[in-house]
Parts: C-alpha cells; structure tokens; sequence
C-alpha cells in the first residue's frame, strides 16, 4: 500500500498536503525539454532524473497535467501481443506497473481482471493460438481457452450457440489489468517534480528551433527556450509538433471514442475484448461498465462524440451481454490517436541531432506509460537507441522493418 494513503487515512485533519508543489517561472535554458506533460513525457522526465540524474529538465504542456489522451483512455495494461518485440516491450511495461504505486507513493488502483481476446471465427482462433504461442515462449501468461473454460472465467458472457456471433475460444491472458489513468500521471508529476523537475502547463510550444541539422530549442509564443535536448511525446498531434522540426511521420491521426454506463454493482470482473464485434468492456472500481471499440473511419482532428458510435456499441454489447438492455450509458468522450500502419508505436532517435520522438500511440499507449518513460529517458540520456527500442525507430519506415501488431490490438480499426 502506497505509505501517503496510509498517512492519509491515519491523519485527523483533511484534506492533506498539496498535491503539486508551485513552479517556478519557465527559465531561458534546460538541459532536457519535454514537449507534452502526458504520462509518456512525464514518466520519461522522472527517469531521466531518477535513474540518469538529468534533473534540469522542464515538461510544456498547452494543457493540464494528464489531460490529453492520459485523462481519455480505457486503461487497459497487458502483455499479449503478437510479435515478439512487441511481447517484450509490453511486458516490462507490466512488470513496472505491478510496483508502481509503491514507487511514486500513489494509489494508482492497479487491478489485474483477467483479459479475455474472443473469438467468433476460425481465423480468429488461429490467430489466438498464435499470440498464446508467442507468449508463452517469452515468458507472458497467456492461454487458447474454450467455451467450457472461458465459461468459469466470465459465467456473464453470452455462450450460447444461439448468439448472432457465437463465441469459438478465446486468448486468455490472466494478467490483464486495469488502473487509474489519471493517477498515473499525477504520481510520475509529483515524483519528477521533488527530484527537481519542472512542469509548466498551459505552455504551448509553437516552434522548434532547429539549426544545422539540430535541435536547439523550442519556442513558446514569443520566447525562445534552449535546450540541450528535446523530447516530443505530444500523443495526438504527433504529426503536427514532428512537423515543426520539419519530420513527416506516416502518421494517420483518427478519433476514438470509448464511453461509460451508469455504475452497476460489481458483476463484471474480467476484461472482455472482442475484434470481431468492435466492442470492449471492462468494470470500473466505481461499477461504471467502461466500453469502447474501433477507431472513427476517417482522420480529423477533433474529440466529438457521435450517436453512430454509441448506437453500434450497444448493439455489439447486447451480443455479449443481452441482459444490459436497460442499463443507461452515463457519459461518452473521444481522444485522438496518432496510427502507424503496423500499429506499433515510433521511439527513439530522429534524424535531428538530439531531437527524440515517442509517438505513433494510437489505441495502446496507456499500458506502456512506464516501459516507454524508462526506455525514452535512457535514450536521452546515452543519445543512443536502447536494445528494447531498437524495433520501434523511425527508421524502420524506410527499410520496411515493420512490427506488425494489428492482430493484438484491442478491437478492429
Ligand atoms: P497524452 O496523454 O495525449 O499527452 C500528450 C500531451 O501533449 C497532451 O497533454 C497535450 O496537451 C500535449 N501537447 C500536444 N501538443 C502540444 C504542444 N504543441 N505544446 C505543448 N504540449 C502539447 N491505451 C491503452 O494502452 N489501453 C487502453 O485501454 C486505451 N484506451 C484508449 C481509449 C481511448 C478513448 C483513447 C482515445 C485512447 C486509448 N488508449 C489506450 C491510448 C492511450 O490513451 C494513449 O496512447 C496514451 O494515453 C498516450 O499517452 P501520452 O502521454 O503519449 O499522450
Ligand atoms: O490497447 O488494450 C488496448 C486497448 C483497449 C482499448 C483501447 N486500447
């Protein structure tokens, strides 16, 4: 248990101390910037000064703390992927999840459900079996599980040959796990903060300065700030802060929308997953179903919510779950994700001399929050691409080396 809850709950007096300590005035230089105060670029920011000792850093954000696609997301942390890069990544991502409330002293709810991948086709079976397969070889906990199994894990799915898409098996990874989003960054904020970080919110960088092939700097309105080093993680507008430094990502930027219903008591424990039928679920702490599916048809830049949406997730959910009829969806929201054509993400080196990208996060960037902080701040640090992020760079657009990931991620696109 995180020793600030404990201290919390102990104490006579709340509220307690202030979450964020006040910041100073956004100074002319930093040895480190980070563009984007999401926990991408705040996780990088506390290990750069944790575990590199880099601690004249600043993060800008044009928002607030968490409030880009850290503060929309359906918070769903697993390792089952398909190719063994991505296997690897995903799972030290999860390894630092398990202990991260302890580590930034923030209750971040970390609840392992179970995640269960459906599938209603052979095509989809092979591919389960292929993922379990690859899993299993690298040491992730995952399993091809039938209707007689899958009906002990989730006795609320609809198993019946009678359903319009009957369920064939399933991935099954036990694993799977849910946290509180928000937390995430509030925690690796406050952390980075007390080692001497600085965060700056509602600081738009509206410039990159770039000279002779490198980065000197951003700009913010009508300032410049020097930067030994910058650091993009700006989930959403990639492709629009890349091309401020002049890179063109091949980035296509869509809309996701996800959606909660009224809170339920407890009935729902495992992660539901299906690609075929476009939907996810999982059950929040406060009981609110949390469900989602595929990505809007067509790039925008914009996080509106459509009834065309919620009209075609309910009509999946009832496939699963026929008895929700009458539940009430409480809320509806969509967040921007940046998509690469082999739905892995972009890390590392850019061909800007001490310019570093994390990007390309599209639906599944939440779950890697620590893996790519760690893994980032030891790029910026050694101005070399570590071994885990070697299958991510930039550069394996143009060798065509891609990771392939579009048959683990969580719902069709
Ligand atoms: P963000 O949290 O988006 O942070 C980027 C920050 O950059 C923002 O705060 C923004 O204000 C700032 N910024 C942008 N431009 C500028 C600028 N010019 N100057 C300064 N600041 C700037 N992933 C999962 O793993 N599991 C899930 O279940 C999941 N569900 C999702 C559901 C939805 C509806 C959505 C939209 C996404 C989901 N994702 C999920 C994906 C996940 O949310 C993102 O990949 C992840 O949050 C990206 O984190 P980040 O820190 O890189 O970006
Ligand atoms: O990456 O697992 C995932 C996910 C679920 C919903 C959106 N992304």
């Amino acid at each position: 248990m995180p020793l600030a809850l404990l201290k919390y709950a102990m104490r006579g007096e709340h509220p307690g101390d202030t979450h964020f300590p006040r910041q100073p005035e956004l100074e002319g230089s930093y040895d480190v910037v980070i563009v984007g105060a999401g926990g991408h670029g705040l996780a990088a920011a506390y290990y750069l000064a944790k575990h590199h000792g880099i601690t004249k850093i600043a993060v800008l954000d044009k928002g607030y703390i968490g409030g880009g696609n850290t503060a929309r997301n359906t918070t769903i942390i697993r390792a089952n992927y398909l190719t063994p890069e991505g296997v690897a990544f995903y799972k030290e991502s999860v390894e630092l999840y398990r202990d991260l409330s302890i580590e930034l002293d923030i209750n971040l709810m970390y609840s392992e459900r179970g995640h269960l991948t459906l599938a209603h086709t052979d095509a989809a079976i092979r591919t389960s079996r292929w993922r379990a397969e690859v899993n299993k070889h690298l040491g992730v906990d995952s399993d091809l599980v039938f209707p007689d199994e899958i009906a002990k894990i989730c006795p609320e799915l609809d198993l019946s040959d009678e359903a319009r898409y009957p369920i064939l098996g399933a991935l099954y990874h036990p694993p799977g796990a849910i946290a509180r989003h928000d937390a995430v960054a509030w925690g690796y904020a406050r952390r980075a903060m007390q080692l001497g970080v600085q965060i700056h919110q509602h600081c738009e960088v509206t410039g990159l300065l770039v000279d002779g092939g490198a980065v000197k700097g951003v700009q913010v309105g009508d300032r410049k700030i020097f930067a030994g080093k910058v650091m993009q993680a700006t989930a959403g507008s990639s492709s629009v802060v890349a091309g401020m430094a002049g890179l063109k990502l091949p980035i296509r930027t869509v809309p996701l929308q996800a959606c909660v219903s009224q809170p339920l008591k407890p009935f729902l424990d495992t992660i539901v997953v299906s690609g075929s039928l476009h939907v996810y679920v999982s059950q929040s702490a406060r009981g609110e179903l949390v469900m989602g599916g595929s990505t809007d048809a067509y790039p925008l830049y914009s996080t509106r919510s459509s009834l065309d949406f919620k009209e075609g997730l309910m009509g999946h959910m009832l496939e699963l779950f026929p008895y929700l009829g009458e539940i009430k969806v409480l809320r509806q929201w969509a967040g921007m994700a940046d998509m690469t054509p082999d739905f892995s993400p972009v890390m590392g080196l850019t061909p800007i001399e001490n310019y570093y990208i994390d990007a390309g996060w599209g639906t599944w960037g939440f779950k890697a929050t620590p893996v790519s902080g760690k893994r980032m701040a030891e790029c910026i640090a050694s101005g070399e691409q570590p071994k885990l992020l070697a299958p991510f760079a930039l550069s394996r657009f143009e060798s065509f080396d891609l990771v392939g990931e579009k048959g683990a991620a969580s719902v069709g696109h």
